[in-house]
């Protein structure tokens, strides 16, 4: 399958291990087929085996959570963090809560954050936590119950030079706030230990909207080498209406491109005019599922209750921004034959391999989430950084700090992948070979 016989072996062994894991052996074989073109160069590769180690979490802390419903009832969940790589800094990522949360979803998000982690330039390893409790449907005061339970048992493992967490897919500024209010609570001082904090609990300016105006800088930069081009007037579509989709509509427009199709679980949204971005933001204050309410407002967009069914609108630049395996290739050819040239991933591994080598084939530009969606972890490195020192930037110094960082991660992707591909626009090998060396370079310095 791989051009190495060193990486065919390891590649072989881990799938045999974790044939259960299917989103984290589809996370790794993507990462593989990257490296391949430099591995058998280097022999320190192998022979301090990097690849065996790097496909292995470092640490993989499994508990249980149980806490009070609202009727008394005692209710279990199950969760984890994966500490996965700590080479370039203390163990950072997000915090998903989500019914479809297991083991292979945990190490498919923990192996990308430590490539995404080292791309940002900043000190920070790689993990990922999460649970299987569903905030959908629940109270605030359940919620609150079960983010106390949690860290009652995760407080022991995180700390803010060890392991530093933060939002993710059902992990937003109200759930970060319980959580490290009860740890704050344990631990009885103020640590940089969570960031996607609210503003007044320590948080960062900016941090809200990194991850989706970072996928736009990312973007832009693009058009601008590949094109000479910019969002001005572009059709743009972009699937997950959440923390990332939303910022990133609203970026899409101050840049001068018109967002007309959005998606959350109730639907997809059609509307020629441009999505109304302000009544999305007022409807999801009260309800996660906006999508089928949308048409009461302006009957002149079209719903379909298909989630699929955005990438058939016809657009310049798709964003999927919702949650891993969401564009199949089906989706890709619906994509490609309705003029879409430029994807680019706001969420984690939303594209298929296959559906990535469609693009890649029909020479569709690509944006891999590793890189094109660094930017909110790289302001939570901003926020750290903020703690550590006692004092607060403005919203503008930390967006023009973005803006440098999502920039250079592009400079890095697009060297690294004319430097070992010989072409300039092969994002996916570059993210992943330049977010590979720090890593790898590390762990040799630090020995075994
Ligand atoms: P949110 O929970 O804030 O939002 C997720 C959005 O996606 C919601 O609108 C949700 O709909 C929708 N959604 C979920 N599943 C589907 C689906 N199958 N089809 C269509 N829509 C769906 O999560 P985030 O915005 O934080 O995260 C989105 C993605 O971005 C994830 O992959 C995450 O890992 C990634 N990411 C997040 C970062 C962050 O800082 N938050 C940073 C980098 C990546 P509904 O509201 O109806 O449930
Ligand atoms: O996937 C991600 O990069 C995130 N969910 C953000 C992680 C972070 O630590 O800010």
């Amino acid at each position: 399958m791989f051009k190495s016989a060193y990486l065919n072996q390891v590649y072989a062994s881990l799938s045999q291990r974790y044939s259960d894991q299917p989103e984290f052996l589809q996370a790794v074989e993507e990462f593989v087929s990257s490296i391949d073109v430099m591995v058998d160069k280097d022999p320190r590769i192998q022979q301090n085996a990097i690849i065996e180690r790097i496909v292995e979490p470092e640490r993989n802390i499994k508990f249980r959570v149980s806490w009070v419903d609202d009727k008394g009832k005692v209710q279990v969940n199950r969760a984890m963090r994966v500490q996965f790589n700590s080479a370039i800094g203390p163990y950072k990522g997000g915090i998903r809560f989500h019914h479809s949360v297991n083991e292979s979803i945990m190490k498919f998000l923990g192996f990308e954050q430590t490539f995404k982690n080292s791309l940002t330039g900043l000190p920070m390893g790689g993990a990922k936590g999460g649970s299987d409790f569903d905030p959908e449907g629940k109270s605030d005061n359940e919620i609150m119950r079960f983010c106390q339970g949690f860290i009652l048992e995760l407080y022991r493992h995180i700390g803010p030079r060890m392991d530093v967490p933060a939002g993710d897919l059902g992990v937003g500024a109200r759930e970060i706030g319980y959580m490290y209010g009860m740890y704050k609570r344990i631990e009885n001082e103020f640590s940089g230990t969570f960031t996607s904090k609210g503003i007044e609990s320590g948080g960062s300016l900016g941090r809200a909207e990194a991850t989706g105006y970072g996928l736009c800088y990312f973007v832009e930069e693009m058009l601008k080498t590949y094109k000479n081009d910019s969002f001005k007037n572009k059709r743009v579509i972009i699937s997950g209406a959440g923390k990332v989709g939303l910022m990133a509509a609203v970026k899409v427009h101050e840049l001068g491109g018109k967002v007309v199709g959005m998606s959350d679980l109730s639907g997809v949204i059609h509307d020629e005019n441009g999505m109304d971005l302000e009544l999305i933001k007022t409807l999801s204050k009260t309800s996660a599922l906006v999508m089928n309410q949308y048409k009461s407002y302006h009957p002149e967009a079209i719903y379909s209750p298909i989630n699929a069914d955005i990438w058939k609108i016809p657009c310049d630049i798709a964003m999927p921004c919702a949650t891993q395996n969401e564009i199949y290739i089906e989706s890709a050819k619906d994509l490609v034959a309705n003029g879409c040239w430029l994807v680019a991933e706001g969420a984690n591994m939303p594209t298929t391999i296959e559906a990535t080598q469609y693009f890649r084939d029909n020479n569709i530009l690509f944006a891999p989430g590793k890189a094109a969606n660094a930017g909110g972890v790289a302001v939570s490195g901003l926020e750290m950084t903020q703690n550590a020192m006692f004092l607060n930037w403005t919203f503008k110094e930390v967006d023009a700090k973005l803006h440098e960082i999502m920039e250079n991660i592009f400079k890095k992707c697009y060297e690294a992948s004319l430097i070992y591909t010989g072409k300039p626009d092969d994002l996916v090998a570059g993210a992943n070979i330049a977010g590979f060396l720090k890593v790898y370079y590390a762990m040799l310095q630090q020995g075994v």
